[in-house]
């Protein structure tokens, strides 16, 4: 079964999430200056984008636009998260629940440094210490939800593994998360089992490095105060990824293309007015992001959602077809799906992800490119446009 990813959107109050959000998914949610604005989450589905294959092999496609492929994800915008919210200050953490299936989170940053760690306007705020402490906060939710076994641990030490996996796998956190952590983190279990605040906030602060990898958006970049303070937190964070961002730039760039005034593809580095009723403040308007975009590049938004599938999850995409000869599905639409699966996926999993029935009655698989027949632990790579043969 194809399971869409889903990735999470957190960050202080204010700092752009929902317009984030909003850009992304063009979801009508509530957006303002004032801190706690979201409350109950927001899901939409956002998009990544790829080069689609049709081009390169000359076939006419109707499942991209302009030989861009655009495959969606699932988005979710959630409450801010303050110093402290573990103890309950802001809206606590509890809300986060709403994103435990998030394989990936998108830390929205306003590196503007117009905003506090509770949201509140003020001037030149470092933004480097909201990463260190978003980063605790998540770690002190997913410690949260560890403390409620700690009984049941207590009771049956040699089922830790069964136990923790039973908790967090709906989590999205593996047998080879925990496996890993353990050994990393250098902690015997007796160490771990002997429930010091200290040793526990340290393995689970490596579950959450493994099992909800962060990209930071280093957002509302259109505003002069953000630059320096970008370099600055890309010198400090090299290890980090971290993009500029303007969501608000990209929000105005897919409503003016949705009512129909621009051509606008969402990551291009330009747009054409298409329109030729346009008022005044719309022309300053457009002058204004035509300048952001020449300056910037693109507004970073794209960018952030293709880095986090690409970059931090290492997925690639793959094409099944049931005819390889005319790339299509039986009923001839060209390139019908376009899959995002973790880099390592064969493909007889590839087959399995398609349909259990597939997978199991899997006979072999064709590179459409080549027409030769690949192995059923064939490791797929980017851009494979794989025919699978199974039987009845
Ligand atoms: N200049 C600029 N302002 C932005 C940008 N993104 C968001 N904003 C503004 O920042 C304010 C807060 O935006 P929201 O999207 O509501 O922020 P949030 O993180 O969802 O806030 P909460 O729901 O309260 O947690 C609004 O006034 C937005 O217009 C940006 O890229 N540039
Ligand atoms: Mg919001």
């Amino acid at each position: 079964m194809i399971v869409m990813i889903e990735i999470g959107l957190v960050g202080v109050p204010s700092s752009g999430k929902s317009t984030f959000f909003k850009a992304a998914t063009l979801k009508d949610v509530k957006i303002a200056s004032y801190p706690f604005t979201t409350i109950e989450p927001n899901e939409g589905l956002a998009y990544i984008s790829v080069k689609c294959p049709c081009k390169e092999l000359g076939l006419s496609c109707s499942s991209c636009i302009d030989g861009i492929r655009f495959i969606p994800i699932k988005l979710w915008d959630v409450a801010g998260l303050v110093p402290g919210a573990h103890l309950g200050r802001g809206h606590g953490n509890a809300f986060l629940d709403d994103i435990m299936q998030a394989s990936a989170l998108i830390h929205v940053l306003d590196v503007s440094g117009g905003i506090d760690s509770d949201g509140n306007p003020t001037d030149n705020f470092d933004p480097a210490k909201n990463i260190q402490m978003l980063e605790e906060e998540i770690t002190y939710w997913l410690l949260g939800i560890f403390k409620k076994d700690i009984h049941a641990y207590q009771k049956n030490p040699e089922k830790f593994s069964e136990i923790f996996l039973k908790r967090f796998s709906g989590l999205g956190i593996t047998k080879q998360h925990l496996d890993t952590t353990l050994s990393l983190s250098g902690l015997t279990a007796k160490e771990l089992l002997g429930f010091e605040d200290e040793n526990l906030f340290r393995f689970i602060d490596k579950i959450r490095q493994l099992s909800k990898p962060i990209i930071i958006a280093a957002n509302k970049i259109d505003l002069s105060s953000a630059k320096n303070n970008f370099i600055r937190l890309k010198k400090r964070f090299s290890e980090k990824i971290i993009i500029p961002t303007s969501a608000e730039c990209e929000l105005a760039l897919r409503e003016a293309s949705a009512k129909q005034i621009i051509d606008y593809l969402p990551g291009a580095a330009s747009f054409k007015i298409k329109s030729e009723n346009i008022t005044e403040q719309q022309r300053e308007a457009l002058e204004f992001l035509k300048n952001f975009l020449i300056k910037n590049g693109t507004t970073g938004v794209q960018n952030c959602l293709n880095k986090i599938v690409f970059d931090l999850l290492d997925m690639i995409v793959v094409y099944p077809v049931e005819d390889e000869n005319k790339f299509a599905r039986k009923d001839g639409k060209v390139l019908p799906d376009a899959l995002l699966v973790k880099r390592g996926t064969t493909a007889r999993e590839l087959a399995y992800k398609i349909h259990q029935e597939i997978g199991d009655k899997f006979i072999a698989a064709i590179d459409a490119r080549t027409k030769q027949q690949v192995s059923a632990d064939y490791v797929l790579k980017n851009n494979d446009i794989i025919s699978i043969r199974s039987g009845r």
